[in-house]
């Protein structure tokens, strides 16, 4: 008969196609093999290894979901077990895949005229040319609507605007290539995107000071972007998408690999855990795992993870179906990014004092998943976007 499998307890890999389960393979090989041996040295110097994303391109990882310009065009729950295999490394690593695949080429594949997507998606495929959202500013952060950052008319540069604002926490703007800005038209009010490329940029007008000192998601960089009357021409602008449906059409899609993706990091945290259990030996010399309580928090991060994994199963294949609604994607983000960190949070008590060590990995987990609850989008806030939907009545405000 069927055998019950604590890896996947509620067996979601029959719901993937020999396709989906290969790149999923491919993808679980290169992080074990490639990616973890860096992790913990990455984290301690708070370094980002910027040739982690050419590896990605050349394995065909990056803006894998993507039709045509070099990119794989698989399906989303293919990518979203891409960024499963990758969080369960880092949530870090996943971060900088996130704004390279979802947010940047996501939104120039979605929003660009074709001579930019010409220019930009292949070489951003095979991580030669490396992409930043900017939609954060220093006081705009849940509610970005109200940002800041203008374009206005060159004074004589024709078919050129002068781009002046700051964004904050922009995760790989001090390495990016080509920053993904959204600002406001000085004479109309409406949010527009520019594809900031920083080799054409006068010195002192565009600057990416690095965030040092992260208490999380330290073998992410992340960093500021500050722009003072840095020309850009109007062709580096999206052509027909005006308002925060261009940004957030971007986030609807990152948000979804994020849902995925922490699913990667609980279910790390729940085989250390076990192994830990398993291993550590107390009062006559039983395994801490043969104690009720012990395996009460394994049971309960193992059934969120599982649930965390159909759901995102299920969303994704709507999204590929043109089914799948914003508010699903805020529910299994908010779902998936909440239950990873509080499992997690309780999973480290089976370390003992060991858990304070970084050699055990926990500790890294636990403070990465926090930042994953709080960008694109603070739990909160969906719960918002969905107490919305339920009743009709936004509360944002
Ligand atoms: P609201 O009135 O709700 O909407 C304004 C316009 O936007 C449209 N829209 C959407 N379109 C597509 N997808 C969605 N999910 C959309 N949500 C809204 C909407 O239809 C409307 O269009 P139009 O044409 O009528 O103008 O806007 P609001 O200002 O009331 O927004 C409220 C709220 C709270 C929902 C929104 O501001 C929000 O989601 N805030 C959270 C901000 C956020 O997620 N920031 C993320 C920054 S990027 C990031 O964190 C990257 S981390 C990457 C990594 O390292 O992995
Ligand atoms: P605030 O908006 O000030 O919110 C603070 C708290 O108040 C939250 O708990 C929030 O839920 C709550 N709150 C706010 N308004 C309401 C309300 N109306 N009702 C109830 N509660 C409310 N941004 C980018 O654009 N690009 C990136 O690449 C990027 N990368 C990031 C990387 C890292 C490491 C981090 C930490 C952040 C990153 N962000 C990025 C920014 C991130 O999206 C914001 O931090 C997030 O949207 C929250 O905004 P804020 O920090 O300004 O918090």
């Amino acid at each position: 008969g069927p055998m019950f499998d604590w890896e996947d307890p509620l067996a979601t890999k029959t719901l993937l196609t020999e396709e989906e389960l290969a790149i999923s393979e491919t993808a679980e090989r290169y992080c074990q093999e490639r990616m973890l041996p860096r992790v913990l040295q990455a984290y301690r110097d708070e370094h980002y290894d910027a040739a982690i994303l050419t590896e990605m391109g050349e394995l065909g990882l990056l803006g894998a979901n993507l039709e045509g310009y070099g990119c794989a065009g698989v399906s989303t729950v293919a990518s979203g077990l891409i960024t499963r295999a990758v969080e369960r490394v880092d949530s870090g690593y996943r971060s900088g895949m996130s704004v390279q695949s979802s947010l940047v080429m996501g939104g120039i594949h979605a929003f660009g005229s074709t001579e930019q997507k010409e220019r930009f998606l292949p070489s951003m495929a095979q991580g030669k040319m490396l992409g930043c959202f900017g939609l954060t500013e220093p006081n705009h952060g849940s509610d970005p609507g109200s940002m800041e950052a203008t374009a206005r008319p060159h004074p004589s540069k024709s078919g050129y605007v002068l781009l002046s604002g700051a964004k904050t926490w922009i995760t790989n703007s001090p390495i990016a290539d080509v920053l993904m800005v959204w600002a406001k038209m000085q004479e109309t009010g409406k949010i527009r995107g520019f594809l900031v490329e920083r080799k054409n940029c006068p010195t002192g007008t565009l600057e990416t000071p690095p965030i040092k000192n992260k208490n999380g998601l330290r073998a992410s960089i992340t960093g500021m972007i500050q722009l003072d009357d840095c020309p850009v021409p109007l062709a580096n602008m999206f052509p027909d998408v005006e308002g925060l449906s261009g940004p957030f059409t971007c986030l609807n899609s990152a948000r979804m690999g994020i849902a995925f993706g922490v699913m990667g990091a609980l279910e790390d945290c729940l085989a250390r855990a076990r192994t830990y259990a398993l291993e550590r030996r107390q009062f006559k010399n039983n395994p801490i795992a043969k104690y009720q309580l012990v395996q009460k928090k394994l049971s309960d991060a193992a059934t969120d993870a599982s649930y965390g994994v159909l759901a995102a199963i299920q969303v994704s294949r709507l999204k590929d179906e043109g089914k799948a609604t914003p508010e699903m994607i805020s529910l299994i983000k908010r779902q998936n990014c909440d239950r990873a960190l509080v499992n997690a949070r309780t999973l480290q008590e089976i370390f003992g004092g060991n858990a304070v060590s970084d050699e055990y990995a926990i500790g890294r987990h636990v403070a990465n998943l926090f930042v994953t609850q709080t960008y694109e989008g603070q739990s909160d806030i969906h719960s918002l976007i969905l107490g919305r939907a339920i009743t009709g009545i936004q509360a944002f405000v």
